[in-house]
């Protein structure tokens, strides 16, 4: 009787994944043009198809913001679920993963939401990506040997960045993303993201998977360096319903320039970060510990 009742509530909830994706289907996708930044392309094995990946402007150290689509050999999209896997193969020979999860953005048309948190850029080892399509006929698996950068070596520095510390002796991951892609002189929604690094032994070798950080106190402060003055207004990070470790904030930069976000981030009332002292003035505190985003733009 049990068995019975799983199966149908099984089949129930396969139909209606099924049908929420056919809807999706419906109405055209946005021009080339206005997909965004495509910053890579792949042949899907044994078909006509590609997989197309958007982002910001290549895969980056830190939190990214990514839409999946597939198309088939005249660009139109086709209906597919798409799986990524991401792995590091450190020059050691130890090898690890990154937290994989979906972002509260919302993406042109079509596109399937990913967020992929690179804890390290391509450097003493190399990362691939693993993904699985599945849909229009074709079941595929297929990996990719990628280049993750370091965003601060760009010339356009608002990339995502990201924060790591032991706390503990656990690791934490810190990193960020712009609600609208890109920072302005303006009042700015951003998207603070903690992972922490969990061990657990697999067979005989310890495995290394990730856990997003749930009740965090995430204060900010934003402050130009060069000129010595903070702006106004910064609220605390709230946390994000429905998307764990996931904590949407404010920030109102008064003019355009370099700019850091002061993170003081507390567990249970104690700093998780505390290498470094930013000057901060307004909202009652004198002297901020914390880490920082540095940003310019
Ligand atoms: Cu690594």
């Amino acid at each position: 009787m049990m068995r019975n009742f799983f199966s149908i509530y099984i089949l129930v909830a396969f139909v209606t994944v099924f049908s929420l994706f056919s809807c999706s289907n419906e109405g055209a996708d946005p021009a080339p043009e206005d997909q965004g930044t495509m910053i890579a392309h792949y042949d899907i094995p044994d078909t006509d198809f590609q997989l197309e990946i958007y982002g910001q402007q290549a895969y980056q150290s830190g939190y990214n913001v990514m839409g999946l689509r597939v198309v088939d050999a005249n660009k139109d999209r086709v209906e597919a679920n798409i799986t990524v896997n991401p792995i590091m193969y450190m020059d050691g020979g130890h090898s690890h993963g990154c937290p994989v999860d979906v972002p509260a953005v919302s993406l042109p048309a079509g596109q399937q939401a990913v967020g992929v948190f690179f804890i390290m850029p391509s450097m003493n080892g190399y990362w691939e990506l693993n993904f699985t399509v599945e849909g229009a006929g074709v079941e595929a698996t297929f990996t990719e040997r990628i280049t993750v950068i370091d965003p601060t070596d760009w010339e356009t520095k608002y990339g995502s960045h990201f924060l790591r510390t032991t706390y503990q002796e656990e690791s934490y991951f810190f990193s960020y993303y712009w609600m609208n892609g890109k920072p302005a002189a303006d009042a700015n929604t951003w998207v603070g993201i903690a992972y922490k690094a969990v061990r657990i032994m697999h067979g005989d070798h310890m495995m290394m998977t990730f856990e997003p950080v749930k009740d965090l106190e995430w204060n900010t402060i934003s402050w130009m360096a060069s000129m010595d003055h903070g702006a106004p207004e910064n609220p605390m990070a709230m946390e994000m319903e429905g998307y764990a470790g996931h904590y949407e904030g404010k920030v109102n930069f008064t003019m355009t320039g370099d700019w850091q976000i002061a993170n003081h981030v507390l567990l249970n009332g104690e700093s998780v970060l505390t290498s470094e002292e930013v000057p901060a003035e307004g909202d009652g505190i004198d002297y901020f510990s914390g880490d920082v985003f540095y940003l310019e733009f």
